[in-house]
């Protein structure tokens, strides 16, 4: 039995922390090895990358995702008792609940809002001076999701809950204030939503058929359960949170129209064109760099052997970039997926293998949408101006963004 190469340091959680999106392809690139084990935050940990590592890690039948994501993560990201931590049965029942949401009529009603609500922030950007679009776009994804999943939301409310949501995502990979506000954001938004989630349930408050908040309060599992109050919270909130979040992506789409300005005709031409714009979108830029899991029994893999409860990192971030399925990865090339059948396991930003009885995320087809409809909105609906900015992508924050936020100026409607 081959042994994995091991990084040598007695843990490498401050070596995670410094290095960000490239911790575990750097040591691949220095191990040439797509697989290698290390210490993270004290528990021994086995870290790969690449298709044929994503099409193990996706397997049900080798790993689980109980206890597998660290617990700050679970403090301030996801929450605690969500569809991301069941496994079989149990998270294929919770799956379902999130796919039904998903039906093409909801996503066009989600993106319709989005659509609208875009034009009319136009004219608020007309009159105003410089636009933060990351701001921007934060709350106005809140407002629309709120909308959308039946959430009642104030127009008094719309900052602070952005501020909450934003919270969440920039609290798991950092120490100090910045975790502990996520903390905070996590408890405040499982009070809000548990309220209404239980307002919904003795009806005093009217969830609309078919929206998200009527789906998760309702849902039964199979012994004919409600979801404990907290814990549907949890997973209303796995709703509201990460579309808010597609704000990084509209955020980077911008600077990719900025960088390649070629593109933005291109896209104004074609659906075809904006798809692949999208995909690239997706595959260039950093999100969410790595998922978690452990061995459910022992197993040997290319002649490596996993110990039965080994954590797992899947290198979501390394395996966008890894260079046998993307040549030259550091060009932005939306042309690279012209013609190109992509399977589950190449293009995993947002997971890969099956939606339904694996993690794959369950917003993907949102996300998707929601691009397409920010990039088109971008070049076809308005004109701007980039002036100077710090538009550097820092590679060792997580999540990362341009410092800037993606500042425009004079923004004018162009039809
Ligand atoms: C899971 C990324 C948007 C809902 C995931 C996973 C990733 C991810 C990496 C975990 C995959 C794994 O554990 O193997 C993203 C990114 C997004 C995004 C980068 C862009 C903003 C969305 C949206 C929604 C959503 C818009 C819902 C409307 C979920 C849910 C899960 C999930 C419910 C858990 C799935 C499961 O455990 O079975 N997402 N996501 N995400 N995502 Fe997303
Ligand atoms: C979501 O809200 O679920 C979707 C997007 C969130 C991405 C946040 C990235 C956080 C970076 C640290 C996570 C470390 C995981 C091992």
């Amino acid at each position: 039995m081959a042994a994995l190469p091991v990084d040598r340091s007695p843990d490498s959680t401050l070596a995670f922390l410094r290095a960000g999106y490239r911790f575990i392809g750097e040591r691949c690139d220095r191990y040439g090895s797509d697989a290698f084990q290390t210490r993270i935050l004290l528990t021994p940990t086995i870290c790969l990358r690449g298709r044929s590592a994503a099409a193990l890690f996706y397997d049900p039948e080798r790993f689980q995702r109980r206890n597998a994501m660290p617990l700050r993560v679970q403090r301030t990201l996801t929450g605690r008792g969500g569809v991301q931590g069941l496994d079989g049965p149990a998270h294929a029942d919770r799956k379902a609940m999130f796919m039904s949401i998903m039906t093409p009529d909801n996503i066009r009603r989600l993106g319709q809002l989005f659509d609208d609500e875009w034009r009319t922030r136009i004219a608020a950007w007309e009159a105003a001076g410089p636009v933060r679009l990351y701001d921007e776009t934060g709350r106005l994804l809140t407002r629309v999701v709120c909308a959308w999943a039946g959430v009642p939301l104030s127009t008094s409310q719309v900052d602070s809950r952005t501020v909450e949501l934003h919270a969440m995502i920039e609290g798991p990979a950092v120490a100090g204030p910045r975790h502990w506000r996520g903390l905070l954001a996590r408890r405040r938004a499982e009070r809000w939503i548990g309220d209404l989630i239980e307002r919904a349930r003795v009806g005093t408050h009217q969830a609309p058929p078919g929206s998200a908040l009527q789906v998760i309060a309702e849902h039964r599992d199979a012994q004919g359960s409600l979801l404990p109050r907290r814990i549907a919270a949890v997973e209303l909130l796995n709703v509201l949170r990460p579309v808010v979040a597609v704000d990084r992506y509209v955020t980077f789409a911008a600077l990719a129209l900025h960088d390649h300005p070629a593109w933005r005709q291109r896209v104004r031409d074609s659906d075809e064109a904006t798809g692949q714009f999208v995909q690239e979108v997706r595959r260039y830029y950093p999100f969410f760099p790595s998922a978690a899991a452990r061995v459910r029994r022992s197993f040997d893999w290319e002649g490596h052997h996993f110990p039965r409860g080994r954590r797992v990192l899947l290198d979501l971030y390394g395996t966008n970039h890894h260079p046998t399925l993307w040549p030259e990865p550091e060009l932005f090339r939306p042309e690279r997926f012209a013609g190109r059948r992509v399977d589950p396991f190449e293009l995993i930003p947002q997971g890969g293998g099956d939606f339904f009885t694996g993690h794959r995320c369950a917003g993907e087809w949102i996300t998707i949408d929601l691009m397409k409809r920010a990039v088109t909105n971008l070049t076809s609906a308005m004109a701007y101006d980039v002036p100077p900015q710090d538009l550097t992508l820092d590679l060792r924050q997580m999540p990362c963004l341009p410092p800037s936020g993606m500042t425009l100026t004079a923004v004018r409607r162009t039809n």
